[in-house]
């Protein structure tokens, strides 16, 4: 389809579907030169459509082959195909089986989208309009259909046959072929739909309901892979048992089947009874695996089971309703992931993405609401916004109606609404009813883009001992609305005193009757509002926005020493880490003009005393004291900034480090070496996962001194790794120190990391992306240089990811050089990449569209490439529309 054709589609035009199809019966003869598809639909007009409307089917790239209705042929006369639509022109009854019979190939489906292969398996990926790929179909989630799958391929190479439900009947042929029948029972919508087939194996666990169900889990790989599925299958097992716990959800099939495949454009899909995974997402094992890979398996496998009600039992209406299913169920795996892990680390993890990828998506040109009123092309819509500040928007509503009455609203919303597609708005009316609380106003958090700003001041009066914070908000115009309506914002404070938190009389509000006194949600819901506290006996200093109870900016005049003082006595873990964000971004805001100016830098001796405080307490938790470390990212520091120079952050920051290295040079040695492992095998806990990261968060300072002691120090730890989370820190170290003598033995690390796991793809990913976010001078052409390399391959999405997305996306002072460089090689990949895979093209591109706070010189060497972009011919409807966005 041209671009020209391609419309947008708004949330305001919905409309029921005309038709409906009761039963889908779907029959696939896989082969390698072309795979033939028989569909049988039985459908019947819908009630509530237009009675006498035309059956219009979706499909895309369809050699269609043979049509009928009723078991009658069709001929060309009763049937028009055209843009991707199948219009049939005869008239209709009100019930009938339509029949097709139509060609695909899916070894030549580079865009990972319907049927395609991966290696040598076959998969499938449906959402959102995949399944237009594989047949035509009412290719929209408020068509709910009960399915039965048949597959017939050649049993040497495909002894597994995999789809969605329960496996119902099977058989061999005499000439080395077999088939399998698959039946669903449940009623789903296509985008749900799997087919996996492939030389296989798997692991086999069982899950037991409560109500006594015993459910085979499976996750099925490649054989060089059985060793690393124990962690996945642990967590799956974890998640069942929790969701029946937290949620009073049960799995619902006798089977639940993972299977992992290397080819993938996201981290995984839900379909029913069978998730596809990206292999990243599923595979760990500690010699290959960091800490971080770990939890992301915990946390994905957890987030798929968790749509088995969030989405598939329960499912959207129209995709306009994406986050109804995303941001809920995000929410929901990061609860679980709260509770298995660290919550405050969580809490930390979760809002540093937010207010770095989702508050620049929000302030850039393709800043949407959560639930967007119109899109171009669906695909461009699994954003940040509709995930994770989706999520926050049901965290919101947790915090506003309490655990009891949000678990009484979400047992609701499933009652209502199991078996049916249905709306944001629906899932708002459970939480009104079972609240009895009205969220008319909270309903603005779905339908307006943009970041709040909450401007807070504080008022002690002595001689009153009352205490005032006065609260404005407003939020910055988007492209769907230049004004803004006022927010429901729950803002959870505490104040604090010299001897810690003081008790909260808020005037006009009874005191609560429960233990914990000092802390309050405030509800804003006004542009201007005042909260007075009474009987407050000091001055104190707010504890604002505790746990990050809100998505917005918050914007309080701390001085550098309150916010010392939070770092080390506020009773909310969250709060404390972000008090030492907030001084390291005004010092490091502060170091950024004196590199503009070119000032002598100088690094102001508060923070080296907190850091002091922070590395000599061995009562505080690990985790957190690596967290607090830690300075404001680059990419953090940009959101923060009018104009971002990406060179001078670099410096700015670097120079901070360095300088906290030099002055706290013992106190980091001695905690590097306190955490350094003793023997013990590898656990993937917590407390372990705590100790690894303070320690590799010293480390990596101290490599910053270029002394040959500690690099021998970083060599030890890189040659004794036991586990991958310490080996890529050490290697990540060596990589990023400038030190002449460190030279040989970077590459000689780098050369031996990939002898030892060139044939481990998860382990190479994590190789290329540790030299595409190296930030040595040089980085362009070692980029230039790792996509000629063997261990390259632009059709593997994971493979684009570790190099060009990160080189992008993760390593700005480079990205952004002066020469325009950065941009231009950017844009080149987009083009390249548009005609192999347009989702991943798309996405890529977002670093390119972040123009607007550039200096202006960068703006336009920006913008000529998003031109040249547009320009180059032919392009996908995907990154059309973020090219078109994004100049506008
Ligand atoms: N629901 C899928 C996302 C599908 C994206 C399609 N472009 C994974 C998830 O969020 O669980
Ligand atoms: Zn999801």
């Amino acid at each position: 389809m041209s671009n020209d054709s391609k419309q947008a589609i708004h949330l305001r035009d919905y409309t029921a579907p005309d038709f409906l199809i009761d039963e889908t019966h779907l029959n696939f003869q896989l082969a390698e030169a072309a795979t033939t598809v028989n569909a049988r639909l039985v459908l019947r007009r819908n009630p509530a459509g237009r009675p006498d409307a035309a059956l219009v089917l979706d499909g895309q790239g369809l050699d269609t082959r043979r049509l009928s209705l009723d078991g009658k042929l069709l001929g060309t006369g009763d049937y028009r195909i055209e843009d991707d639509k199948l219009h049939l022109l005869l008239p209709l009854p009100e019930k009938f089986e339509l029949e097709s019979v139509v060609l695909i190939k899916p070894q030549l489906n580079t865009a990972l989208e319907g049927l395609y292969k991966s290696r040598h398996m076959f998969c499938t990926q449906c959402e959102a309009e995949g399944f237009r790929r594989i047949t035509w179909y009412l290719d929209r989630p408020d068509v709910m259909s009960l399915f039965t799958v048949t597959i017939l391929a050649e049993e040497k190479r495909y002894p597994v046959l995999l789809s969605n439900g329960n496996l119902v009947d099977s058989g061999k042929l005499s000439n080395g072929m077999h088939w399998v029948t698959w039946k669903d029972p449940f009623r789903k919508p296509c985008y749900l739909f799997a087919l996996v087939a492939g030389d296989l194996k798997y692991v086999e666990d069982y899950f037991t309901t409560k109500s006594g169900r015993r459910v085979t889990l499976r996750i099925y790989v490649e054989e060089k892979d059985l060793a690393k599925c124990s962690h996945a299958m642990s967590s799956l097992k974890r998640a069942m048992a929790w969701d029946e716990k937290a949620y009073g959800r049960e799995y619902d099939l006798d089977i639940y089947m993972i299977v992992a495949v290397d080819d993938f454009n996201m981290g995984a899909m839900e379909n029913k009874g069978l998730n596809i995974f990206n292999t990243s997402c599923v595979l760990a094992r500690a010699e290959i695996t960091t800490d971080k890979g770990f939890q992301r398996v915990e946390a994905v496998v957890a987030h798929e089971y968790f749509h088995n009600w969030s989405g598939n039992r329960v499912t959207c209406r129209d995709w306009f309703q994406l986050s109804l299913k995303e941001g809920f169920t995000v929410f929901r795996d990061s609860q679980f992931s709260a509770e298995m892990n660290s919550p405050t680390v969580k809490r930390i993890e979760e809002v540093s993405l937010l207010r770095t990828v989702q508050f620049a998506e929000d302030a850039g040109p393709m800043a949407h609401p959560v639930q967007p009123q119109s899109y171009m092309e669906i695909s461009n819509f699994y954003t940040p916004t509709v995930y994770e500040k989706g999520a926050e928007v049901v965290r919101m509503l947790h915090c506003l109606l309490g655990p009891v009455t949000f678990r009484a609203a979400t047992d609701l919303y499933f009652a209502r609404h199991d078996g049916q597609a249905v709306t944001i708005e629906e899932f708002v009316g459970a939480m009104e009813t079972a609240s009895g609380r009205d969220l008319q106003q909270f309903r603005r958090w779905y339908t307006q883009a943009g970041t709040p700003v909450l401007k807070v001041r504080g008022d002690y009066d002595a001689a009153v001992q009352t205490y005032t914070l006065t609260v404005q908000q407003s939020c910055p115009p988007t492209p769907e609305a230049e004004q803004k309506e006022p927010f429901h914002i729950p803002l959870a404070i505490g104040l604090l005193g010299d001897a810690g938190s003081l008790a909260l009389h808020l005037r006009d509000a009874p005191d609560f009757d429960s233990a914990d006194n000092t802390q309050r949600v405030l509800e804003v819901t006004q542009r201007e509002q005042q909260f007075v506290f009474e009987q407050v006996r000091e001055k104190p200093v707010p504890s604002l926005l505790r746990g990050f109870s809100a998505p917005v900016r918050l914007e309080y005049p701390y001085t550098r020493d309150e916010l010392a003082f939070l770092m080390s006595r506020d009773s909310d873990g969250f709060n404390r880490w972000d008090a030492a964000q907030q001084l390291g971004v005004s010092v490091l805001q502060e170091l950024v003009v004196a590199v503009l100016q070119q000032r002598p830098l100088e690094l102001d001796p508060k923070m080296v005393a907190a850091y002091r405080v922070l590395l000599q307490d061995e009562t505080l938790d690990p985790a957190m004291v690596a967290l607090m470390l830690e300075l404001p990212g680059e990419l953090y520091l940009a959101e923060e900034a009018e104009v971002v120079h990406a060179g001078a952050i670099h410096e700015a920051r670097q120079f901070a480090r360095k300088t906290l290295a030099r002055e706290l040079r013992r106190e980091m040695h001695a905690v590097y070496l306190r955490h350094s492992p003793g023997p013990g095998a590898y656990q993937p806990i917590a407390e372990a996962i705590a100790s690894r990261s303070l320690k590799n968060t010293t480390l990596s300072y101290l490599m910053l001194l270029h002394d040959k002691d500690l690099m021998q120090l970083c060599l030890d730890q890189y040659n004794n790794a036991a586990n991958m989370t310490d080996a890529s820190a050490s290697l990540q170290a060596l990589l990023n120190c400038e030190a002449d003598f460190v030279a040989p033995v970077r590459d000689k690390a780098l050369r031996i990391f990939y002898r030892r796991w060139q044939h481990e793809p998860l382990a190479v990913n994590l190789w290329l992306q540790l030299q595409a976010t190296c930030h040595l001078p040089g980085a362009l052409a070692r980029v230039q240089a790792l996509l000629q390399h063997e261990a390259f391959d632009i059709r593997n999405p994971n493979k684009v990811r570790a190099v060009i997305g990160a080189f992008c996306g993760q390593n700005p002072v480079h990205f952004h050089a002066a020469d325009g460089s950065g941009y231009a090689f950017l844009a080149d990949k987009v083009i390249e990449l548009d005609a192999i895979n347009p989702q991943i093209a798309a996405r890529l591109l977002t670093p390119l569209t972040r123009w607007r706070k550039q200096p202006p010189a960068q703006q336009l060497q920006m913008k000529e490439q998003l031109q040249r972009i547009l320009l180059c011919g032919k392009l996908s409807p995907d990154v059309f529309e973020v090219v078109c966005k994004s100049v506008a």
